[in-house]
C-alpha cells in the first residue's frame, strides 16, 4: 500500500517548481506581438468627467492607441451587471447602479478608470496615461455608510436613492422580540468589522490575445475560476462568444478571494486587443491593487442577545449596515446576507435569532470577497457578544458557550442553515487542554509580576463551506448551480491525469488531489498528474472559493474515480480470465484475490486502448468523467483560545499562545490543513491587530501602501499549537469538511476577547493597535 494516500504528510508537489523560482505566472507569459496597457485612473472619489483629451498621449513614442469608455460602450462591450439578485423585505428589487468597465459620464472611486493606453512598452504606456488630459467636475463624495445614508448625502447612483442597495431580513422577528422582552439579562454591543485589502502576493494580471485569422481570444489571467470568468466576460460583457474566448488561470501566487470577481482591467485588455490587433499585457503595481482589488468587510452591526435566568440564550436580534463600494460586484450582494447572517446561530442552540441588513453605496471600492466573506463578520459577532455576556454574567466564557453548544444533528437554526454534524465540545475540552486553561491564572499572575497584563479569549467558530448546493444557490436566483466537475483519464501507459474544475492558487491541490486517486489505485503520487485553470483542457469548472475544492471538487474526482474502477476491473477480469468481484486494487496492481495473477497499470492502460483485448461490446478507452453537487454545506468549527500580553504603558500587545482545535471531517492531508490553518490565523491576526483600509471623508485611500497598510510579518504571529477533532461529514463521500478559511474566521474574536480581557475594557475595535490599546486602558484609569 502506498504511502502517499489520504491522512499522509505528503510534501508538497508544485513546491519544487514555487520554490525554485520556476512557477509560470500571468507576468511571466510573453505573446508575440505583445504591447503593455496603463490605466488613466480618477484621482478623485466622485466627479463627472467632462473631457478626455488624449491628443498628447497618442502623440507619444510607441503609443498604439488611447482608448476610453465612450468607444468600449459603443462596441457594446462591458456594461458590468453584477450582485446576485438580493430582494428587500419590502418585496423591491436590488438598486442596481451602472457600470462600465471605463467609466465615461461619472468616476465613482478614486481609481475607477476613464481610459485605457496601449504602448510598445510599459513604460511608455504609463508615461502616456499620464499624459491623457481629464476635466473633472469633482462632487462631495461619502466614504462610510454612517454618511452614505445621512439624508442629503452625495447621491452615487441615480436609481438608488439614499444610496441603498437593498434592505434584507432573515430568521423570526417577532419571536425574537418577544424572547428578548422577556429576558433576563440581555447584552448589546456595537460592533465595527474594519475594513481590509487582500494583498496577494502576486498582484492581479491579464494578457489578452485577439487572434484576427480565428476569431477568437485567449486570456491569461490571475483568476481562480477560469470558466466562470468565461462564461462572466462572454454572457454578461459581451466580450466574446463563449466558444471563441479561451481562459487560462497558470500559477496564481494567492487569491484570498479577490480574484474570483471578473474586473474591468480583463474586460478591457480583451476588448483593446482586438482593437489594436496586438497582444494586451497589464499588470497591477501594489498601488493600483491597493485601490482597485476589491476590499473586504466593512460592516457597522448592533446586536442584542438575551439570556434565562440559566443563562440559556432565547433570542439574539443583529442590524448590521454593509458598505458595498461604489459599485456591486460580482459576490458583493450575498456577502453581507447568505454567507453572513445564515452562520448568526453560531455554535448555538438559539430559538430565535433576527437580522437584518441594509448595504450601502459609497465613493470606495467595491467590497467583495475575502477569506471567509461574511463568515468572519458572523463569527466575530457571535464570539464577541458570548464573551461579552459571560463578562455581564459573571460565568465562565468557555462553560457560558458549552451549556449552549448544540448537541444534537442534524440541527436546523432559524437562520436556513442546517448544521451536519460536529461536536463542539469536544473541540472546546481539546482546545482548553492544549492551552492549558487550568494554568491561565497562575501565568497572569506571573506576568503581573514583569509589569503585562495577561488576558485570554476564546471563540467557538463555525462556518458553511463546500460553496455551494446548486439548490441552493438556485433558490437564491442564480442562473447556475455550484456543482464541481471531474474527469479522470488513464493514459495507455497507465499513469492518470485528473482534470479538475477546481483552481489551486496556494491550496496544494496538486498533492491532495493526487493523494485521493493515490489511496483508490494505489499509485505513487508522481504517476498521477492533477490538469487545472484551462478552459480549453477542462470541460467546465465552478473554480475555488468557500472552502469547496475539497468537499465538492475531490467528491467529483471521487465518482470519477469509481467509474474508472467499474471499467478496470471489467478489464481485469476479462483479460484475467476471472471473475469481476475478484479482482482488486493493490500494490500498484490490478489483481485476481488470493492469485499471483496480475495486471500493471501500463498493462490495464494499454489494454483499454487496444479494443481486441476489451470485453465484447465495450468501448475502448479509460477515461470517465463526473459532476458533484452536495446536498448541504459542510459546517467546519472549533475552538481557538488566545493569550495575550499587553505592555500598560504603551499598549504594544504580543499573542504569546494561541491554541486551535479544528472539525474538519476527513482530513486528507494534515501537514496542508495545519498550513491552511497557520495561513488563516495569520489573516485573522492581521485583521485584529493590525490591517485596516482606511478611506478619509473625501473618499481619499489613506492606507494605500504598505508605509500605511500592516500586514502581519514572522513577529507579530506566535507559534500555533494547531490540533483536530473531527466528526465526518456525512454529506460527501469523502467526509470532508473546508479547511482554506477557518483560520481566518474564526481568530480574530479570539484575540480581541484576549486583549479586552487583559485591559479590562471591551471598549475596543479592530485592529487593536497600541494607540487603541493604551487609549482604552486611559479610560480604564480614569474610571477608576
Ligand atoms: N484539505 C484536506 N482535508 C480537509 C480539507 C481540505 O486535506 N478536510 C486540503 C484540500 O485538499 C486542499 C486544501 O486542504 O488541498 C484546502 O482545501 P479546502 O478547504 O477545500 O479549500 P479550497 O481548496 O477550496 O481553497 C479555498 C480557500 C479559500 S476560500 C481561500 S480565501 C483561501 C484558502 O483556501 N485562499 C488561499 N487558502 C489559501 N491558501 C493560499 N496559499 N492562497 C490562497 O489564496
Amino acid at each position: 500500500m502506498t504511502d502517499q494516500g489520504i491522512g499522509a504528510r505528503v510534501l508538497r508537489k508544485e513546491d519544487k517548481r514555487f520554490i525554485t523560482g520556476k512557477g509560470k505566472y500571468t507576468d511571466d507569459i510573453v505573446q508575440p506581438n505583445q504591447a503593455y496597457a496603463a490605466f488613466v485612473r480618477s484621482p478623485h472619489a466622485h466627479a463627472n468627467v467632462k473631457s478626455i483629451d488624449a491628443s498628447a498621449a497618442e502623440a507619444m513614442d510607441g503609443v498604439e492607441a488611447v482608448l476610453n469608455g465612450h468607444q468600449l460602450t459603443g462596441d457594446a462591450i462591458g456594461n458590468i451587471i453584477c450582485g446576485w439578485g438580493i430582494t428587500s423585505k419590502d418585496g423591491s428589487p436590488m438598486n442596481m447602479g451602472a457600470w462600465s468597465a471605463l467609466a465615461t459620464e461619472k468616476v465613482r472611486y478614486v481609481g475607477d478608470a476613464v481610459a485605457v493606453v496601449i504602448a510598445d512598452s510599459k513604460a511608455q504606456a504609463q508615461a502616456a496615461a499620464e499624459a491623457v488630459m481629464v476635466e473633472y467636475e469633482v462632487l462631495p463624495a461619502t466614504s462610510n455608510v454612517r454618511d452614505s445614508m445621512k439624508e442629503g448625502a452625495p447621491q452615487i447612483h441615480e436609481n438608488a436613492p439614499g444610496n441603498q442597495i437593498f434592505d434584507w431580513e432573515i430568521g423570526n422577528k417577532d419571536e425574537t422580540d418577544a424572547a428578548l422582552a422577556s429576558a433576563h439579562h440581555t447584552t448589546t454591543m456595537d460592533i465595527t468589522n474594519n475594513r481590509l485589502s487582500p494583498n496577494p502576493m502576486e498582484p492581479r494580471s491579464a494578457v489578452a490575445t485577439f487572434d484576427e485569422s480565428e476569431d477568437h481570444y485567449t486570456l491569461y489571467t490571475t483568476s481562480q475560476n477560469p470558466h466562470v470568468a468565461r462564461l462572466v466576460l462572454s454572457a454578461f460583457y459581451n466580450v466574446a462568444p463563449e466558444h471563441k474566448l479561451r481562459v487560462i488561470a497558470p500559477d496564481v501566487g494567492g487569491g484570498f478571494g479577490a480574484k474570483i470577481y471578473i474586473y474591468p482591467e480583463e474586460i478591457v485588455c480583451l476588448w483593446a486587443s482586438m482593437k489594436t490587433n496586438r497582444s494586451v499585457k497589464w499588470t497591477s503595481t501594489r498601488s493600483e491593487a491597493f485601490l482597485t482589488d476589491a476590499h473586504g468587510r466593512d460592516h457597522v452591526s448592533t446586536a442584542t442577545m438575551g439570556f434565562d435566568a440559566d443563562n440559556n440564550i432565547v433570542g439574539f436580534k443583529i442590524n448590521t449596515k454593509a458598505n458595498l463600494g461604489a459599485y456591486m460586484s460580482l459576490f458583493s450582494s450575498s456577502v453581507p446576507t447568505y454567507l453572513y447572517a445564515t452562520l448568526l446561530s453560531g455554535q448555538y442552540n438559539i430559538a430565535n435569532v433576527y437580522c437584518d441588513v441594509q448595504t450601502y453605496y459609497t465613493n470606495t471600492v467595491p467590497v467583495d470577497a475575502y477569506r471567509g466573506a461574511g463568515r468572519p463578520e458572523a463569527s466575530y459577532l457571535v464570539e464577541r457578544m458570548m464573551e461579552t455576556a459571560a463578562r455581564e454574567l459573571g460565568v465562565d466564557p468557555g462553560e457560558l458557550r458549552r451549556q449552549n453548544f448544540v448537541r444534537e444533528f442534524p440541527h436546523q437554526t432559524p437562520v436556513i442553515m442546517a448544521y451536519d454534524s460536529g461536536d463542539f465540545a469536544g473541540n472546546l475540552d481539546q482546545a482548553k487542554a492544549a492551552a492549558d486553561v487550568a494554568g491561565f491564572a497562575a501565568r497572569k499572575e506571573e506576568a503581573a509580576k514583569r509589569g503585562k497584563l495577561r488576558g485570554m479569549g476564546y471563540s467557538n467558530y463555525i462556518e458553511a463551506c463546500g460553496i455551494a448546493p446548486s439548490a441552493a444557490v438556485g433558490s437564491l436566483g442564480a442562473g447556475v448551480g455550484l456543482w464541481e466537475s471531474a474527469e479522470v483519464r488513464v493514459n495507455p501507459v497507465g499513469t492518470i491525469e485528473i482534470l479538475t474544475g477546481s483552481h489551486s492558487h496556494g491550496q496544494g491541490h496538486e498533492t491532495t488531489f493526487a493523494q485521493l486517486v493515490s489511496e483508490r489505485f494505489d499509485l505513487p503520487t508522481e504517476n498521477i498528474q492533477i490538469v487545472h485553470g484551462d478552459t480549453d483542457k477542462v470541460q467546465f469548472g465552478m473554480g475555488t472559493y468557500g472552502s469547496r475544492s475539497g468537499a465538492v471538487g475531490m467528491s467529483a474526482i471521487s465518482k470519477a474515480l469509481d467509474k474508472v474502477e467499474a471499467k478496470v476491473k471489467k478489464i481485469a477480469a476479462h483479460v484475467l480470465e476471472a471473475a469481476e468481484d475478484d479482482i482488486v486494487i493493490e500494490g500498484g496492481e490490478v489483481k485476481v484475490k488470493g492469485t499471483d495473477k496480475a495486471m500493471g497499470w501500463h498493462e490495464v492502460g494499454l489494454s483499454a486502448y487496444t479494443a481486441h483485448n476489451l470485453p465484447e461490446g465495450m468501448e475502448p478507452g479509460l477515461k470517465e468523467g463526473a459532476f458533484y453537487d452536495p446536498t448541504n454545506f459542510t459546517f467546519p468549527a472549533g475552538c481557538y483560545i488566545c493569550e495575550v500580553e499587553v505592555d500598560p504603558q504603551t499598549g504594544v500587545t504580543e499573542i504569546v499562545q494561541f491554541t486551535a482545535s479544528d472539525d474538519f471531517g476527513t482530513i486528507i492531508n494534515p501537514m496542508i490543513v495545519e498550513g491552511q490553518v497557520h495561513g488563516g490565523i495569520a489573516q485573522g491576526i492581521g485583521q485584529a491587530m493590525l490591517e485596516h483600509a482606511v478611506y478619509d471623508d473625501d473618499g481619499q485611500l489613506l492606507s494605500g501602501s504598505y508605509m500605511d497598510y500592516c500586514m502581519p510579518r514572522a513577529d507579530d504571529v506566535p507559534n500555533y499549537t494547531v490540533s483536530h477533532h473531527s466528526t465526518t461529514c456525512p454529506g460527501n463521500p469523502l467526509g470532508m469538511k473546508g479547511c482554506g478559511e477557518a483560520g481566518a474566521i474564526g481568530s480574530p474574536p479570539a484575540v480581541i476577547n484576549a486583549i479586552t480581557d487583559a485591559i479590562g475594557n471591551n471598549n475596543l475595535s479592530m485592529p487593536a493597535t497600541p494607540s487603541r490599546v493604551w487609549a482604552a486602558l486611559q479610560q480604564v484609569s480614569a474610571a477608576q
